[in-house]
């Protein structure tokens, strides 16, 4: 994919050396942005070997809505995320809570029977927002609505939350009879998360354009600070020697949103070179 290639040789060359909280330094480029057709087929580098099981299974897990790891790390043996749990698997209320769940405080007027009488008082009420199931639905029933947002950040949890989240507003939009996607990363490891977050994204897209009756168009993305950590440049470098395959293509069962499980994804044609193997910073 040459999107991708581009945008490690523009890090590559104009990346400032930066310290950051992980200990590991990384060179960091400000802004980046990218796009892939997602009619071209489906985006998965193919010039080192992408772990799909993996990065379906992390959409899954996303789509379920729970404050913890159990279903990804104990039943589905993928440890991707084992890193930032505790012992239980507790996450906090991170991208599948804040995408199904996403926690509010209602405030509605309530009849209330006072002493005096009965009289309206501002009563708070905690519910939750499920922003998936909003977006198909308004597609439905709106499609040139410009307000498809799934955000995944929540000032108030910050403290509560094992990550703050990375990929933090997705925004659908449909153009010219295609659903696209532009997805804002605040912060980018560009070896290791990115490739996923992309074909993630890609990924959710082609789910959501199924659930609507719409093919998938564009998936845009803007990293705001996009970064090559100092132990992945060899990696990286490697890697851009190397001739990219034709992409793959990605076949979706067709079930309700919530049915969906690993066996109704289906990668067809997947060439790619070897591994590269590149640690991640905690
Ligand atoms: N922290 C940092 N520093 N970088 C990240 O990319 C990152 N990603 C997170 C959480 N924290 C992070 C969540 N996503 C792997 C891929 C994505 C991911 C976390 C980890 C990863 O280890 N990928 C390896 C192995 C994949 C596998 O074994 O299935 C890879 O080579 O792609
Ligand atoms: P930060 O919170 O200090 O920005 O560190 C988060 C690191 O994780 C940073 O290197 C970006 C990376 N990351 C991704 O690139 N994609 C992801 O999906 C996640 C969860 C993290």
């Amino acid at each position: 994919m040459k999107a991708y290639h581009q945008l490690v040789a523009r890090v590559l060359e104009h990346g400032v050396k930066k310290e950051n909280r992980t200990g590991t330094d990384a060179i960091s480029s400000f802004a980046e942005s990218y796009r892939v057709d997602l009619s071209e087929g489906f985006p998965l580098l193919t010039t080192k070997k992408m772990m799909f099981r993996s990065i379906i299974l992390e959409l899954l897990w996303y789509l379920r809505g729970e404050s913890h790891i159990r279903w990804l790390r104990d039943e589905n043996d993928c440890h991707i995320w084992d890193a930032w749990a505790d012992e239980e698997g507790n996450v906090g209320p991170i991208y599948p809570v804040l995408w199904r769940r996403f926690p509010f405080t209602c405030y509605e007027e309530v009849d209330f029977e006072g002493v005096g009488g009965a009289f309206k008082n501002d009563m708070p009420t905690r519910k939750e927002f499920d922003q998936i199931q909003y977006i198909i639905d308004q597609i439905k029933e709106n499609p040139t609505s410009r307000r498809l947002v799934l955000s995944a950040w929540h000032p108030g949890l910050l403290d509560q939350m094992a990550l703050p989240p990375c990929h933090i507003m997705a925004i659908f939009n449909i153009t010219d009879g295609k659903l696209n996607c532009h997805l804002t990363q605040r912060s980018g490891d560009i070896a290791l998360g990115i490739p996923f977050n992309l074909a993630c994204y890609a990924a959710l897209t082609m789910i959501i354009a199924r659930q609507t009756g719409y093919e998938p168009g564009i998936f845009a993305h803007t990293i705001v600070d996009a970064h090559i950590y100092e132990n992945h440049v060899d990696g990286l470098k490697k890697q851009l020697e190397r001739e990219p395959f034709p992409l793959p293509t990605l076949e979706i069962a067709d079930k309700s949103l919530d049915k969906l499980s690993l066996e109704d994804f289906t990668l067809h044609n997947y060439q790619h070179h070897e591994a590269i193997r590149f640690e991640v910073a905690v």
